[in-house]
This record gives structure tokens, sequence and C-alpha cells, in this order.
């Protein structure tokens, strides 16, 4: 039998629906595939829930490519070595315990993990609101990211989650939504997002770990939404906070399915 494009079509088509609606309710939903995300949702998927990532760009991956200042190499600590291994993503010892990793190998083996953990990732897919009641949010209201960018005005659809983990970066996107429309107050010292402090990168690395919780009725904040959220400082292209705050919130959030 040669090769039929409308079966190329049907099979495409077909297994995209049967995999979209099978995510309609999840555990667990993770906005934004950068490295806290991603490794969220790989820690999830091997404890064996159901747990999708939604990503707003064609590739996750978020800040990582580029390194710092596109110079595609990361810092990381040596505390992190760990999750690095479990990986398999080599890392080169520099100095005084600061370690080097290829920003590329980094990424690609940690999303290659993540999926092959089982976790679904949607990409050009973007978050645009949640679905709340009286005072829970219990998922999110997705848009193709190519309807976002064209600015056409199409009504998004609606994803079920018991959890959310605000994963969107420097811009934290959901717990933004949050604050803004529904009704009940955050869970930090304001009932407000605190809001990104300039760079101290030793600070930001231990507070992005701190930061990594519940900041509303089951929804977490991880990576750099983190300390957007609870006022903690950046840190530059060091990322072994993003990595432990990722492994961090999965973990809480394992604890209470
Ligand atoms: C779908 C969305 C939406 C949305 C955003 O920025 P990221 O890499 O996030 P982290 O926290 O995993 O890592 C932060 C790190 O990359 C960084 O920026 C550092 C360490 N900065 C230090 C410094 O000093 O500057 O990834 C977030 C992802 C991106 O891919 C976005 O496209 C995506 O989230 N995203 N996806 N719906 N509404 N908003």
């Amino acid at each position: 039998m040669g090769l039929n494009e409308i079966t190329i079509t049907k099979a495409i088509v077909d297994q995209w629906q049967r995999k979209f609606i099978d995510n309609l309710e999840l555990d667990v939903a993770i906005v934004g595939g950068g490295p806290a995300g991603l490794l969220a949702g790989y820690y999830i998927a091997k404890a064996g829930k159901k747990v999708a990532l939604f990503e707003r760009k064609l590739s996750v991956g978020g800040g990582m490519w580029g390194g710092g200042m596109m110079f595609n190499e990361i810092v990381i600590q040596k505390n992190v070595i760990p999750i690095l291994e479990e990986l398999g993503i080599p890392a080169v010892e520099y100095e005084d315990s600061h370690y080097t990793v290829d920003s590329i190998a980094c990424i690609t083996t940690l999303a290659s993990k993540a999926c092959l953990s089982g976790l679904t990732i949607w990409n050009c897919m973007s978050v645009e609101d949640v679905m709340m009641r009286e005072s829970s949010v219990n998922g999110l209201v997705i848009i193709w990211s190519a309807i976002e960018m064209s600015g056409l005005h199409v009504d998004p659809l609606t994803i079920g989650s018991k959890f959310i983990i605000d994963a969107t970066g420097h811009d934290v996107e959901v717990i933004k939504v949050i604050e803004r429309k529904v009704p009940a107050k955050l869970l930090t010292p304001t009932g407000k997002i605190l809001g990104e402090k300039s760079m101290w990168a030793e600070k930001a690395e231990e507070l992005t770990v701190e930061n990594s919780k519940e900041v509303f009725p089951c929804v977490y904040v991880a990576g750099m939404a983190a300390n957007a959220t609870f006022g903690g400082p950046r840190m530059g292209p060091i990322f072994g906070g993003m990595l432990l705050s990722g492994k961090k919130v999965a973990e809480d959030i394992l604890k209470r399915l």
C-alpha cells in the first residue's frame, strides 16, 4: 500500500483529538514550559499522575536555550547535581562550587525525559484565563497562540484540573489573572503580587525555592513566577533554583494527590 495523504491527515487529527479529550480533566495543569515547569512535570508524570503542560511558544525551554546573553552555557550549583545525574545531563565543574552545563543539552534532555515519563505537552497553546468558582480555581482557559497573536475574536476552550502550577516566568501570567479577576485574596502577605526585585543571585536562588509554594487554594507558583509573586530578586543565568523549585512544587503537590 502506498502512502495516502487523507490517511495522514486523519491520523493526525484523530490521535490529537483522543489525546486532547483524555486531557480535559487533569490532576495537575502546568502553565509554562521553561525549566521549572518541565521539571515539575517530569516528577509528577513519573509518579503516575495525569499531568499536562501548556506552552505558548512552538518550543518548550523558556529562557534556558540562550544561557547568559546568548552564550549558550548555564551555571548551576553543587546541590543540583543529583537532579542532573538522574536526568543524565552532564555538568562540568568550574570553580568554587559553580558548575556549567550546555544549555541545549540541558533543555533537550529535560524535555525528552519529561515527555517520556508521561507528561503531555501542548505547545502553541496559551493560557488566557482560569475557570473559577466562589473561592477556588478549577481549571484553565486556553486558546491557540496563533489566535492570540492574530488578535482574532475567537472564544477559548477550558480544561479542568485539581492543581495548577504557574511556571510562566517573569510575567507570572496565571497569578496576575487570579489577582485581577477572582474575588478571593492571594496567599501573599498583602494578598497581591509583590513583584520581582533586581539582581542578587545568591539571595534569589534561596528565595526561588522558598517562594515555590501554594499562592491560592490548589494553585502553586514555580521558577521565576515564584519570585515575581512573593517579591524575590532575580538571579541571572544560574538555573539551579529553577530546577529545585520545579522539584519542590512537584513533591508538595504529590503529597496532596
Ligand atoms: C502558556 C506561557 C504563558 C501563558 C508564559 O521564563 P521561563 O524559562 O520560566 P522558568 O521560571 O522556568 O525559568 C526562568 C528562567 O528562564 C529565567 O528567566 C531566569 C533564570 N531569569 C533570571 C533573570 O535574572 O532574568 O519559561 C516560562 C515559559 C515560556 O516558555 C513562556 O512562553 C511560557 O512560560 N508562558 N505559556 N500560556 N499564558 N505565559
